[in-house]
């Protein structure tokens, strides 16, 4: 899965829960985007559901989403 940011401000994305980021580690791979960036996860191949949030806005709720792999 591609995480894109096409916000005008950096993200920093990681896996619940905050701030363990333990979940769901493949999503740690996204990490650090700047505006216009994009960056893959790891490959996603259990089938599970996957918080994630924006590690340095881990409050803001519009930063926060699931990935549901089946
Ligand atoms: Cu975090």
């Amino acid at each position: 899965m591609t995480f894109v940011n096409n916000d005008a401000r950096p993200h920093d994305m990681s896996s619940n829960p905050h701030p363990d980021h333990t979940d769901c580690p493949e999503i740690n791979q996204v990490g650090f985007l700047q505006p216009e960036q994009s960056r893959q996860t790891g490959n996603l191949n259990t089938v599970r559901t996957c918080g994630y949030h924006d590690h340095d806005r881990d409050s803001d709720t519009s930063l926060q989403g699931t990935i549901v792999i089946r």
